[in-house]
């Protein structure tokens, strides 16, 4: 299996609640390195154009507003299969459907403010990385 990378953003749930930490550890706990790493407020715009593909989804506008009301940490996530192992921990959208262990399970508060975002393939996950860091910001 190769070693590849995805991309990750920990939530406004999670910063709020100072868990930047523990769901960082939960990630490199599943062999997953953070290879680049920023706390950020996201924009409005931001925030539209990282879940356009969702825009004609009933969920779009408030996701968004969730999405800016207060900072992330979007991080480069490397390791084997990492969209999937990312996948894995992360557990399901909704966290009444989680298994035990992954980090929705443990720490979401709802299907909406569930955490963490993963990418889904490895061709989204190049997509979403250049959306938010340069080549030079990964440092490994
Ligand atoms: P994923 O994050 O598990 O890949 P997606 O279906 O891609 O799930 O949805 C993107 C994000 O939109 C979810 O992580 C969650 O924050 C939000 N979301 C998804 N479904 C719902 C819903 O039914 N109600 C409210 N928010 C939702
Ligand atoms: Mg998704």
């Amino acid at each position: 299996m190769a070693v590849t990378r995805t991309f990750s953003i920990i939530k406004p749930d999670a910063t709020r609640r100072n868990l930047t930490g523990a769901v960082t550890k939960t990630l490199e706990d599943a062999g997953l390195r953070v290879v680049a790493s920023k706390r950020m407020q996201m924009t409005r715009e931001q925030a539209e154009g990282f879940y356009a593909v969702h825009k004609d989804r009933p969920f779009f506008g408030e996701l968004c507003d969730f999405m800016v009301s207060g900072p992330v940490v979007v991080q480069v996530l490397e390791g084997e299969d990492a969209v999937k192992r990312n996948r894995d921990i992360m557990g399901a959208t909704n966290p009444a459907d989680a298994a035990e262990g992954t980090i929705r399970k443990q720490f979401a508060e709802s299907i909406e403010a569930n955490t963490v975002h993963g990418s889904d393939s490895d061709e989204n996950a190049a997509i979403e990385i250049a959306y938010f860091f340069d080549d030079a910001e990964i440092v490994g």
